[in-house]
């Protein structure tokens, strides 16, 4: 070829070039990332090797989060945002599936398609609420246009005999139920409307997601008949500085004990809980406060935790949108969340899948009343097989304990820590303080030496340990000699392979008294998910890895210690998972 074809060429693929970055810009943004090219491309086998068994997953394509679950006539319904045509984010659809236990999942036909004059372009998420009489009713974002303009619909089941409720009505007189209000709203950030509840006075409320430029906003909206709905003067709760709200959810929990209660219970020994997404930082934060009834106003408190980016998380880790419902069947809160993959779009192309839930969730409130604490439903034992056990041994710093028997890619591990001091406990440097806790999990690495800690788990380790990916605590001496107990997950040495992911170092603070010198930590392993809960549920932390070694066999879990402190595993139990009998399929 001459030097002028060269050149030729080289402007012509920077054309093509320039063009396809073009493409993967267009379209609706919403909160996720536009592959307009790869939305509608599958591959022609599904790549199993780092499928979950027992977290939920469609059996194929893209996942996103969870929409109006609920249990209906002796069935558990969950409902998410579902790309029934490829791997990334797009034609989205609410895909449908039905449980008898939480574990076992039926799929039916999607729910709701993009069809009608008000969600042709889109069928955004949405909630259920169970109406007098055990009428469930959807209402969700439709997105109207080409512009992104949300308003909110409703479906109800097309026969409510039907348990399974697999056909799902959107009529077209009464939708949309909710417009955004042209003067003082952002039209683009106004979706997500909450499960409904009925306020003292007979009215129904619910909240939807907005933004009014840096502010994130759950505006409420009343209705007497859920027909006609109308927007209160002000809205639940907002903050400054948070950014769009996605996904808000607004609950009651008892003061006192782990039941949970209908959205719409209050009263005496009832205390709110408000959660939201921030589409900017991709993370939820929650905060527990007072709800007035008379005014229609949330009031975080303020003793309790932050009201913004600070402020207390269901999980430190990846865990999204996500939503709870109340379970009357077992009396609980129920929370369901989405965990992305942290590959890359080429990878999720190739694999023919993405998206998968964290494993369900109790949640109620802790003793102390300052924060939640979240377990995995109790169906899960159903799963456990076999189970590995370790006496109780010491370990001294630079040792690692193998745990035997079990099958190390599948399991669900119990472990209790004891100490026998914590004097040995590193100073907390007061400069830490404007760190967040992740950044300290990344100073203070699993490999860094320390005093009390850190010590946990490696999981998902390659025979040579070319591969693992650490979950650990460290415990540190603040100068007023209290102590701060700091839980990570290390990503970044979980795969050889996994070049372009995200392999991110995760951290959350647990708070904890350690006067018992003892922490528990359960960790679920499932292929390439690593969902860890601290000291009961107190502070959970979600991961994605892709091992490419650590695989089978070659996988293996031990208990770790790097601290000068010598750890005792008081209790360890590691139970092999069998699968579902149906995930899906
Ligand atoms: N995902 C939905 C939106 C929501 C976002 C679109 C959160 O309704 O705001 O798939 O992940």
């Amino acid at each position: 070829m001459m030097m002028g074809d060269s050149r030729i060429s080289s402007f012509l693929l920077s054309i093509l070039l320039f063009c396809l970055a073009l493409i993967d810009n267009i379209g609706v943004e919403a909160s996720h990332h536009v592959y307009i090219h790869l939305q509608n491309y599958t591959p022609r086998k599904i790549n199993k090797l780092l499928r979950t068994t027992y977290h939920f997953q469609p059996k194929k394509h893209w996942m996103n989060d969870p929409n109006g679950p609920m249990y209906y006539k002796g069935l558990y319904h969950l409902f998410y945002q579902y790309n029934p045509k490829g791997s990334v984010w797009g034609n989205i659809v609410w895909g449908h599936s039905v449980s008898t236990d939480l574990i076992n999942w039926q799929p039916l036909d999607p729910a709701i398609h993009p069809s009608k004059k008000f969600d042709k372009f889109g069928c955004w998420s949405g909630s259920a609420t169970i109406l007098p009489g055990d009428k469930p009713i959807m209402i969700y974002t439709g997105i109207t246009d080409e512009e992104n303009t949300q308003v909110q619909a409703f479906a109800e089941p097309d026969d409510y005999e039907d348990p399974y409720l697999e056909k799902w009505v959107r009529p077209s007189s009464g939708n949309p139920i909710i417009e955004p209000d042209e003067k003082d709203m952002n039209k683009t950030a106004f979706r997500d409307p909450s499960t409904a509840w009925l306020g003292p006075d007979g009215e129904w409320r619910l909240v939807v997601g907005g933004r009014m430029e840096e502010k994130g906003i759950a505006h409420l909206y009343k209705s007497k008949d859920f027909k006609k709905w109308t927007k209160a003067e002000d809205p639940l709760h907002s903050k400054e500085g948070t950014g769009m709200w996605e996904c808000p959810d607004f609950y009651p929990v008892n003061l006192t004990g782990q039941n949970g209660m209908d959205t719409s219970s209050n009263g005496n020994g009832v205390i709110h809980v408000l959660k939201v997404s921030l589409d900017e930082k991709r993370y939820e934060y929650y905060t527990i406060g007072m709800y007035n009834t008379d005014k229609d106003k949330f009031t975080p408190d303020k003793t309790k935790s932050i009201d913004g980016p600070g402020g207390l998380r269901y999980d430190y880790g990846n865990f999204y949108a996500s939503k709870t419902f109340y379970d009357p069947s077992r009396n609980r809160r129920v929370l369901w969340g989405w965990v992305n993959e942290s590959d890359s779009s080429d990878d999720d192309v190739g694999k023919g899948w993405a998206g998968i839930m964290a494993f369900p969730r109790k949640v109620w409130l802790d003793g102390g009343g300052k924060q939640l604490i979240q377990w995995p439903v109790d169906e899960i034992k159903m799963l456990r097989g076999n189970n590995a056990t370790m006496n109780e041994t010491k370990i001294g710093k630079g040792m690692h304990v193998r745990s035997r028997g079990t099958t190390a890619n599948q399991a669900d591990v119990e472990v209790t820590f004891s100490f026998p001091s914590l004097d040995k406990a590193e100073k907390f440097d007061p400069s830490w303080n404007s760190m967040e806790a992740h950044e300290l999990c990344e100073l203070k690495g699993s490999s860094v030496e320390g005093g009390v800690g850190p010590f946990g788990l490696l999981t998902l380790t390659s025979p040579k340990f070319e591969e693992y990916t650490p979950v650990f605590y460290r415990i540190f001496k603040t100068v007023d000699n209290s102590y701060k107990t700091l839980m990570c997950t290390e990503t970044g040495r979980s795969s050889l392979k996994n070049k372009a992911g995200y392999k991110p170092t995760y951290g959350g603070f647990v708070n904890i008294d350690l006067s018992t010198k003892e922490i528990s930590l359960r960790t679920l392993i499932d292929h390439s998910v690593i969902e860890s809960f601290a000291a009961g549920g107190k502070t959970c932390i979600t991961a994605r890895v892709y091992p490419s070694i650590a695989l089978h066999k070659d996988s293996n879990l031990y208990v770790f210690n790097n601290g000068t402190e010598i750890v005792t595993i008081k209790s360890f139990t590691a139970w092999n998972m069998n699968r579902p009998y149906q995930m899906n399929n």
